[in-house]
């Protein structure tokens, strides 16, 4: 959008008198961001409305992205960039002596997900309205968002974040577009006479469910999709069976708080609550829009919508929209099913089975019983349908109501026409492994979609320093097609641009380590590597095999001060299940090795050890620009995709990691000799599964090197840590390291020298973070949101 400088800074000014009776001279940064986002809102409002126009005239098909995560990060940036502002707006304010990245600090980042999975779903969202296709996101409007994390004594400690104190203003609250979802009571059916079966209800309890929107702006388009996030209210007109205390506090609780727990699968009831409700609302709303406004065909409704499931917490999609059409559209059960069939398409992100949901028969029965209903409808004619032509043990193996519970990923597959995992490696084991069943009844479901990042806000917004130095060399196509980035390949060989993308990292770098001082109150030397894991705490993760490494480089410094080391900067950032205790355990080894480590003066500035606390994706942004060195070290098989490898990857940092994920593919997409890769495949690991016999506790008294490093974790050469240490030291000897972490110690380590040998070498060391840079196009969400258009969800973009 066409802005001038001078209309920007008129419209400002007004705005901040009129809504807040002051002026420049007296306003605040709160004051500054309010009146700053408003003006914006001015500016894409007309967009907004536009396209929400075009949307209707064209009757296009649109996809409905179902997820009970989000994680947006901070908005003001990536809105003024996307409208073509950025420059504009910072200039204005500069006239007023204003920084802009100052204003931006005031905005709380919206954080109602926990970790990959809603970053990817936020990642769609930018990229969806940036490639001008219709998709939009579909939520919970948590009232607290993921936990705000302390370290306190070492010990990771939460308190709420309560993210809207200060309003949000991007979102819309549309309370004309409210619905009403309902739980519990008594349901039957009744023939109408004409052979319908007609449910009838009894003592439900009622929810208002209300819409806020917040508008998807596409960068430098005329799209903007709508994320939809529902707020549980209490209806107005109440039965007075529900009027008490305890219905009104559950009624606000259900879109009160986000579950902190990922990775785990947590069968509380509200959980359950929390699911139907955002579903429910989401699919009424869909349908109403088209029913009413856009008086569609219902038969017909699959040529104009798409819903997706992201991962299994929205799988209720598929008994609602069943009941919604049956009971509420009167279509026949067949039409309905093959409807929905063609309407549902699923996202797997996991295959840790303590992951995997399930629920209940009788929680759900009791819950919702109408759902519950249609759930043994759709089970029991599958397996009518499919016993005489697949026999028992397969149609057994597959079925979606099996001891006594609801399995949500079976649930997902059944009812709709596409599953796909997130990247190569994990999509195939859940054709040849874990769901193979599935995959041999039906085949043509089954789908490959590596997952791909907002690339925008990962180097557009973050790294404003390398955008700067790239468009200098290749001009600016890239900021459109991130494939463009191919052409820097050309300059492998330039010296000049070779120094540039290294004064950019140490720039970077400086502002990180300015960071870290006013934080951790810890002063890091910006010539050494930066190495770098970010994620949430997880074992399969392994912050542990990096937490053992350091203690190994440590122990060597410290006998012998005078080795030729390059120094390093270990820097974690990492969230912990509040419920999952071990995962806590590292993160207080973690603090107390730092502890141990950084005041240690014989190792002087060769080693530190950071842990950044509360990392979200705003801290993301500042760290990832300056790492040297990204650590993804999964075991082989467990990370379906990871995301962050992609932003370091694009922020010319070298990758030390595992052949998991999608790992994988940026290896293979850099180069050989371009990053680090070590340790079992997933084959090898598959291969121990099989036969039993890895034997962790041999490796430990066998290896001099891990048996030193884990008796430190006991002996009392870490001060401060207690229990920890032994719960620790336990899980990898006694317990049997159920994630290979001895077993990958010995190639970790040779990959660490390899990678520090190579840091030696300067030239060498840019022209493999240039050739990430490079090759990282395939890596957009641009890329992956088009392929889920073409394949998965037949919806078509705007053209400009
Ligand atoms: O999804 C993550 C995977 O672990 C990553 O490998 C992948 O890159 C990313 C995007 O596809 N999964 C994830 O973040 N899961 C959750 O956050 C989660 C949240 C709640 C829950 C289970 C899992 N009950």
């Amino acid at each position: 959008m066409k802005l001038s400088k001078k209309q920007f800074k008129q419209d400002f000014e007004e705005r901040l008198t009129s809504k807040f009776a002051t002026d420049l001279t007296k306003a605040g940064y709160q004051e500054i961001y309010d009146a700053l986002a408003s003006v914006v809102k001015h500016y894409y409002a007309n967009i907004w409305v536009s396209d929400n126009q075009y949307k209707d005239e064209t009757g296009k098909k649109q996809a409905y992205y179902f997820s009970i995560e989000f994680l947006p990060g901070k908005m003001l940036k990536s809105n003024l960039l996307n409208l073509g502002m950025l420059k504009t707006v910072r200039e204005g304010l500069e006239d007023f002596g204003i920084e802009l990245d100052e204003v931006a600090k005031v905005e709380p980042d919206m954080a109602i997900g926990n970790g990959g999975l809603g970053r990817l779903a936020s990642c769609f969202m930018d990229s969806l309205a940036s490639t001008g296709l219709p998709g939009n996101g579909n939520g919970i409007r948590y009232r607290y968002g993921l936990f705000k994390q302390k370290i306190i004594d070492g010990y990771q400690v939460e308190l709420p974040d309560s993210w809207l104190n200060n309003g949000n203003p991007w979102e819309v609250r549309r309370a004309d577009k409210a619905v009403e979802v309902t739980f519990g009571g008594e349901v039957w059916l009744e023939d109408d006479g004409k052979g319908n079966l007609i449910p009838h209800y009894k003592d439900q309890e009622r929810v208002l469910a209300v819409p806020y929107d917040t508008p998807m702006i596409g960068y430098e388009n005329t799209t903007v999709n709508n994320m939809c996030l529902w707020r549980s209210e209490v209806p107005e007109e109440l039965d007075p069976k529900f009027q008490n205390l305890e219905y009104m506090r559950q009624t606000s609780m259900l879109s009160a708080e986000l579950y902190p727990d990922d990775s785990n699968y947590d069968g509380r009831l509200l959980r359950l609550k929390q699911e139907y409700f955002f579903v429910s609302a989401g699919l009424q709303r869909i349908l109403h829009h088209y029913k009413g406004t856009q008086k569609k065909d219902i038969r017909r409704i699959s040529d104009y919508i798409a819903v997706h499931i992201n991962d299994t917490h929205p799988a209720l999609c598929v008994p609602e929209f069943m009941r919604l059409l049956v009971d509420d559209y009167g279509v026949g059960w067949n039409r309905a099913w093959d409807t929905t069939v063609k309407v549902m398409s699923y996202t797997n992100h996991t295959i840790l089975s303590e992951a995997l949901e399930k629920w209940p028969e009788e929680m759900v029965k009791q819950l919702l019983p109408r759902i519950y209903q249609i759930i043994v409808e759709i089970d029991r004619r599958r397996t009518a349908e499919l016993l005489p032509k697949i026999g028992a043990s397969l149609v057994h193996n597959t079925r979606i109501i099996k001891d006594g519970q609801i399995h949500m990923a079976n649930l997902s597959i059944i009812g709709s026409h596409s599953t796909n995992g997130v990247a190569k490696l994990h999509s195939d084991l859940l054709k040849d492994v874990e769901l193979h069943d599935f995959y041999e009844i039906y085949p043509e479901r089954f789908n490959n979609k590596t997952n791909g990042i907002a690339d925008r806000r990962w180097i557009q917004i973050a790294n404003e320093r390398l955008s700067g130095i790239i468009d200098e060399t290749i001009g600016k196509s890239w900021r459109h097609d991130l494939d463009e980035l191919k052409l820097l390949k050309n300059f492998k060989d330039d010296e000049k641009t070779l120094e540039k993308l290294q004064k950019a990292k140490y720039d970077d770098k400086l502002r990180l380590a300015a960071l870290i001082k006013e934080k951790n109150g810890i002063i890091v030397n910006p010539d050494a590597i930066f190495d770098v894991q970010v994620k949430r705490l997880h074992a399969y993760k392994r912050q542990l095999l990096n937490a053992l490494h350091i203690l190994k480089l440590y122990f060597d410094l410290k006998e012998n001060p005078e080795l030729d080391r390059v120094p390093r900067v270990f820097i974690f950032g990492a969230k912990a299940a509040p419920s999952y205790h071990y995962a806590k355990s590292i993160i207080k080894c973690i603090n107390e090795i730092a502890n141990m480590i950084n005041n240690d003066q014989t190792v002087k500035d060769k080693l530190k050890v950071v842990f950044m606390e509360n990392y979200n994706v705003s801290l993301a942004e500042m760290i990832i620009p300056a790492a040297n060195v990204g650590e993804q070290i999964s075991l082989a098989s467990k990370e379906a995709s990871g995301t962050s490898n992609m932003k370091f990857m694009l922020n010319g940092t070298l990758t030390i990691g595992t052949l998991d994920g999608a790992n994988i593919e940026i290896f293979e997409a850099a180069g050989d000799g371009n990053n680090f890769v070590f340790g079992l495949t997933k084959d090898e690991v598959y291969e121990y599964y099989r036969n039993g016999n890895y034997n962790a506790r041999d490796i430990f008294e066998q290896n001099p090197v891990v048996n030193r490093i884990l008796n430190a974790l006991i002996d009392g050469t870490i001060p401060n840590i207690k229990s920890e240490g032994r719960e620790i030291f336990d899980s990898l000897t006694v317990y049997n390291d159920e994630y290979f972490v001895l077993r990958d110690f010995n190639d970790y380590v040779r990959a660490q020298a390899d990678l520090e040998k190579l840091y030696r070498d300067p030239k060498a060391w840019a022209q493999a973070s240039l050739m990430n840079i490079a090759n990282v196009g395939r890596f957009s969400s641009d890329r992956t949101v088009k392929e889920y258009a073409d394949d998965i969800w037949y919806i078509k973009a705007k053209k400009e």
